[in-house]
């Protein structure tokens, strides 16, 4: 799927702004054909959680409404209009003056709709209707429950079977964009390195919609000076001299697309494009033909009052500390984050691992990990009790029909804490790990990342990853502020991974400690900033003796909201920075570590 952009043939009009709002208590019904019965207003794009002031409204379960009016110049009325939100969390029901012309669920995809037969001249009005219940079929995973109170009203809840906050709303910009009538639709980028001919062989396929005479592609580098020009549908472009794609380093090719008739351009799109290699060989993973170590995070699309919406002074800001800190890299833990910050990504050089919203397939948890040990046969209820492959396979489709031409993404994340340690696991997740691969043109690497129950012995699922991505918490959850045993439970865990899969490399993909900003412990007690700097060398003196651990991403780069429990202080506090950016002490230590390790090269 195309990012919205304006080119000589397309406009792009941002809905962007303050939109009429509210929340359906379900009372009587709404209807989508009246104007939306409220003077409230809200913020687009962001979450509507934390706009408001009444608790009532920020954690409301159910459905929300929101409305804007519109006018669309008369010049663009000929042209194919089409609306599109980059996201709608969780699901959305859209109306147009009052007619329900698209319906979508799942909260972290773009979808559009083309809205020529519904538009009038003059005002139009734009209505949806969402929805944030999550159960056992959705992605990410709820708990949902539903009960009457004292006046008959139902009240819906949902209890996050995860640990971040359930913000909803329009999170992402909503659009409408112009195309001609006939016109592009999709282009698929497949580059071919031979790095050490310095050559590269790009295969562009077009999708059009219409009968155009000739597909012309022309590329251009980044000083715009042009290096091929092909014609058709599916073509392939060498490029001499190539200048590569590197973490950190990122060069970026034009490929400038135009759907020709007549001798007239009609419809022109251009994809920025990155040409490097990625391959998983003999226990590493190669970018370019080097080994690459991952250095970074697990992140979260989470700040003050915009919650989960886009944010981009933030993603610019959180970009310009990882560079500082010597960071490469970063997981979109635990769903897929804006295209705005893709596209920031593939001109940064940051390396992404992209994660669907498969979080919270797990009905039991427990750190005794003893009862998984004894076994083969462990099974608990969540693969006969989870509903979700079906919404699965779709966020799997769209999120790769959407990111597959990125440079950044190296890596499919499938899951995040699935009880692969459970009979059931290899038959669920076996079928997703072939959709995905079929489906990713760049055939990258593919994983899920695993939760600590899930040891070399209980794990039902490693063969089908190319990378054991682990989330590990000794020390923290296990261990706590017993450093010296953590340690060894560390080490005699990963080399058992290694010898049991000495050809898959391994990472940490989460590991980290609460650390209350400001709290200090000459004993260097959890939750204090030592600790959380003996915790984090701790590790890294670990890393550096297995040759197959390949990356660090920790937990977390900053401080995030969550729902409330006993063991969450406003939040969970494993960030580096708090949620305001500013750095806890051990930014100087994993800075310090970061900057003495080669993005590529570290362990040959
Ligand atoms: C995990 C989860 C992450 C949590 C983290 C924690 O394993 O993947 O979502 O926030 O642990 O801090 O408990």
């Amino acid at each position: 799927m195309l990012y919205p952009i304006a080119t000589e043939s397309r406009v792009v009009v941002d809905l962007s702004g303050i939109w009429k709002f509210m929340v359906d208590k379900e009372m009587e019904p709404i209807e989508a054909s009246q104007p939306l019965p409220t003077n409230e207003v809200i913020a687009v794009p962001a979450s509507f959680n934390d706009q408001t002031v009444m608790k009532e409204i920020r954690e409301h379960s159910g459905y929300i409404w929101y409305e804007k009016e519109f006018k669309i110049a008369k010049a663009l009325h000929n042209e194919r209009l089409v609306l599109r939100f980059g996201s709608a969390t969780h699901e959305a029901w859209v109306y147009l003056n009052g007619k329900e012309i698209t319906y979508h669920k799942g909260g972290f995809t773009p979808f559009e709709v083309e809205i020529n037969d519904y538009i009038v001249e003059g005002a139009n009005r734009l209505t949806v209707r969402l929805s944030n219940l999550l159960d056992h079929s959705t992605l990410p995973v709820g708990n949902y429950s539903e009960k009457k109170d004292e006046n008959g009203r139902l009240i819906r809840k949902v209890d996050e079977n995860f640990d971040f906050f359930n913000y909803a709303g329009l999170h992402r910009p909503v659009k409408i964009y112009t195309t001609p009538r006939e016109y592009i639709e999709d282009i698929v980028i497949v580059p071919n390195v031979d790095v050490a001919a310095k050559k590269a062989d790009v295969q562009i396929s077009v999708k059009t919609a219409g009968a155009f005479d000739e597909v012309r592609v022309t590329v251009f580098d980044e000083e715009g000076q042009q290096v091929a020009q092909v014609s058709g549908n599916e073509s392939n472009i060498s490029i001499e001299n190539v200048q590569l794609w590197q973490p950190l380093n990122a060069y970026l090719y034009t490929a400038r697309v135009e759907g020709i008739k007549g001798g007239e351009t009609v419809d022109v799109y251009e994809e920025l494009f990155g040409v490097r290699k990625v391959e998983v060989k003999s226990g590493k993973f190669l970018i370019n033909g080097e080994p690459f170590y991952f250095k970074g995070f697990g992140k979260h699309e989470d700040t003050y009052v915009n919650g989960r919406g886009l944010n981009e002074a933030y993603n610019v800001l959180d970009i310009n500390l990882m560079k500082q800190m010597g960071a490469n890299s970063f997981r979109t833990s635990h769903y897929p984050y804006s295209e705005e910050m893709m596209r920031l990504c593939d001109r940064e050089g940051i390396v992404v691992i992209d994660e669907t919203p498969a979080v919270g397939l797990m009905l039991s948890f427990t750190f005794d990990v003893s009862i998984l040990e004894k076994g083969d046969d462990f099974e608990d209820d969540t693969w006969k009790d989870i509903k979700t492959a079906e919404a699965h396979e779709q966020v799997i489709r769209e999120l790769i029909d959407r990111d597959k031409n990125h440079a950044c993404v190296v890596m499919w994340s499938i899951a995040n804490e699935a009880a692969t340690y459970s009979k059931g696991s290899y038959e669920y997740f076996e079928p997703l790990f072939k959709l995905a691969r079929e489906l990713d043109p760049q055939k990258r690497p593919c994983t899920y990342v695993g939760i600590m129950m899930a040891t070399p012995k209980a794990d039902k699922c490693t063969d089908l990853v190319d990378v054991i991505a682990l989330n590990r918490y000794y020390g923290w959850y296990v261990q706590n502020g017993d450093l010296k045993t953590a340690e060894e439970k560390t080490r005699q865990e990963l080399l058992e991974w290694q010898e049991k899969y000495p050809d898959k490399p391994i990472m940490y993909t989460e590991y980290g400690a609460d650390t209350v900003a400001g709290f200090h412990s000459a004993y260097g007690e959890p939750f204090s900033e030592e600790y959380q700097e003996d915790y984090y060398r701790m590790n890294s003196k670990v890393f550096d003796e297995i040759p197959n651990f390949v990356g660090e991403q920790l937990w977390n780069f900053a401080d995030f909201q969550t729902k409330f429990g006993i063991m969450r202080v406003q939040g969970n506090k494993k960030g580096i920075f708090t949620r305001e950016r500013e750095p806890k002490m051990v930014v100087r230590y994993l800075s310090n570590r970061w900057n003495n390790i080669p993005n590529l090269g570290y362990k040959k």
